[in-house]
């Protein structure tokens, strides 16, 4: 998909337009957990692993895969990191220490935003990461930009001894367009740790020494910024009013203003930070009003006001505080427009509420689909037998998944984030007398559902587990997790069984049950909460939808 040799242009999805950035990088380690928007990243770079000489896996959750990227990088080798924005907060405690510690070989976390919860339980704003962690970021507004910010960011990052992010949003992530490759450089796989305990050992006195050196990094960082190619001013205006806008909001502002008649420059950054705030500063020098347009946070607005303060700039900032642009959810070419429109006083090139109108009418006519399970999917048998036995009685603790869809059986009442459902029924379990039962997959299991499951044995929390095991990570698009059989290059591993862990870890009642057997499904359900303490029922089937050689196998490996 993302072969190719110099010179060749190819019309890819923003996602492999990353894939590639990172092998013209030269990034000789990719560990990716799957999430949308950032899926098809890891899974470009799974399929064409062949046809390049990098090391790439499908770790068990972001944590893991941060800190497998981390030791490619300690070892001298270029590596990137995976994942989608709420896959940061699961690798945080590393990542902070991560930007204390520095590279080696250059450092990418690859991390891609879902303004408007297309996909996800929030839309947290990855750019707050950058500032909290020290971490500078760039962010790209098309497929091209995305695969050049990408392969820029390696050597920014060794120049900069500093872990880079490269943070798009679903709209670049999943739009396409023309990309031109660059060249490919050869990479090693075998690496050299050395040792260095006062950089890389985080106690407290190293800990101490490496504060002031991420401090001095980030200054140079930011002289580093002044000469971002991503960053650029475009003029047509005559000095009264600029705008400034970082990643995809530039497309919006560039559109709006094509479709008005109005005069701006545009102070395009590629950066929200570091800020390069000579530039910023010379920007807002030169007008009298500048509006920051931005998605989601107002960080980039934040700094700007911090500096034009600083600096005594005589100059009149607009953007979320003052309410001109929207604080939540995606901002479109039309919310932009509409916010530009009031902003310079001026007529509106369409008729909003009639476009508005229009739309509701379209969508009103529309029947709704909200998502199913998918004919023959055995969570949906699964989901039957637990309502069979505990009907509304119960308290549903869930997860993450296609079993989220549990919602629509009136078996889900609280669901927060990946491997959550564990932990809450483990607590729940303290403080209710009714029936506690979590429902929670494979993958979801692996990523961060373990400790919940402990947590409960532990603390002999009286509570049942229901792990949804189709051997595979679904809701994404198939991923191979431990439960698979296979590793993300198509190699053959162990299964790790879920009944063993639970087994392990000495819950009093683990049982596997087919979820097309109701019966017995049903008895073995009544058993486990009826048994005392933490019980763990493994309901297991493949995913209806995962390929007829992945049944055989199946078979082959089930306990
Ligand atoms: C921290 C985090 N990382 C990634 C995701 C994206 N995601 C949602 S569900 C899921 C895994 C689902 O797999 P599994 O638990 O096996 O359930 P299945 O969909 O196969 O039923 C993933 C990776 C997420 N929501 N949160």
């Amino acid at each position: 998909m993302i072969e190719g040799t110099q010179g060749t242009r190819k019309l890819l999805l923003g996602n492999e337009a990353i894939a590639r950035g990172a092998v013209e990088g030269g990034a000789a380690a990719i560990a990716a957990y799957p999430g949308t928007p950032s899926t098809e990243i890891g899974d470009t770079l799974r399929a064409d692993a062949d046809a390049f000489e990098y090391y790439m896996e499908y770790s068990i959750n972001e944590k893991t895969a941060l800190e497998t990227a981390i030791s490619a990088s300690q070892s001298g080798l270029r590596s990137m990191a995976i994942m989608k924005h709420v896959g940061i907060n699961v690798t945080a405690d590393s990542l902070m220490s991560l930007a204390r510690s520095g590279v080696r070989g250059g450092f990418v976390l690859s991390v891609a935003d879902d303004p408007n919860m297309w996909s996800s339980q929030n839309e947290q704003d990855s750019r707050q990461y950058a500032r909290f962690v020290r971490m500078p970021m760039l962010t790209p507004t098309s497929p091209q930009e995305a695969k050049e910010m990408t392969a820029y960011a390696f050597g920014l990052s060794e120049d900069l001894g500093l872990p880079v992010a490269v943070r798009s949003t679903t709209r670049v992530a999943h739009s396409r367009g023309p990309v031109d490759f660059g060249e490919v450089p050869e990479v090693n796989t075998e690496g050299d740790f050395e040792k260095e305990p006062e950089r890389l050992v985080h106690i407290p006195a190293h800990g101490r020494q490496l504060k002031p050196k991420l401090l001095e990094k980030i200054e140079a960082a930011k002289e580093r910024m002044e000469d971002l190619p991503f960053t650029w001013i475009d003029e047509a205006g005559d000095g009264e009013v600029g705008i400034i806008t970082p990643g995809v909001s530039y497309n919006y502002v560039r559109e709006s203003l094509d479709w008005m008649d109005v005069d701006a420059d545009l102070l395009k950054l590629g950066t929200p930070y570091p800020l390069p705030e000579a530039q910023v500063r010379a920007f807002l020098e030169s007008h009298e009003k500048v509006l920051i347009v931005e998605e989601l946070d107002p960080i980039v607005e934040e700094a700007v006001r911090i500096l034009a303060q600083r600096h005594g700039i005589d100059v009149e900032i607009s953007g979320k505080y003052d309410e001109v642009i929207p604080m939540p959810y995606e901002l479109t070419t039309e919310r932009v427009t509409k916010a530009l429109t009031e902003y310079f006083g001026v007529g509106a090139p369409f008729d909003f509420e009639a476009q508005e109108e229009a739309q509701a009418a379209a969508d009103g006519d529309l029947i709704g689909r909200p998502p199913q399970f998918c004919p023959g999917c055995p969570h949906e048998k699964t989901f039957d037998a637990i309502k069979a036995v505990l009907g509304d009685d119960a308290i549903y603790a869930g997860d993450i998944g296609c079993y989220t869809l549990g919602v629509n059986k009136g078996a889900l009442d609280i669901q927060f984030a990946m491997g959550a459902g564990t932990g809450f029924a483990a607590g729940l379990a303290q403080f209710n007398d009714e029936p506690i039962l979590a429902t929670i997959g494979d993958s979801t299991f692996y990523h961060t559902g373990i400790p919940g499951l402990l947590n409960a044995i532990y603390n002999d929390a009286d509570t049942t587990v229901v792990v949804l095991d189709n051997r595979t990570t679904a809701m994404t698009g198939q991923q191979p997790n431990p439960s698979t059989g296979w590793n993300a290059v198509e190699e053959e591993t162990e299964p790790m069984p879920i009944e063993d862990i639970a087994r392990a870890a000495g819950a009093p009642f683990v049982e596997v049950v087919n979820p097309y057997q109701s019966d017995s499904i049903e008895e073995t359900i009544e058993e486990a909460v009826a048994t005392q303490g933490t019980s763990v029922v493994v309901a297991r089937a493949p995913c209806v939808l995962f390929n007829q050689d992945y049944g055989q196998q199946l078979e082959e490996i089930e306990t």
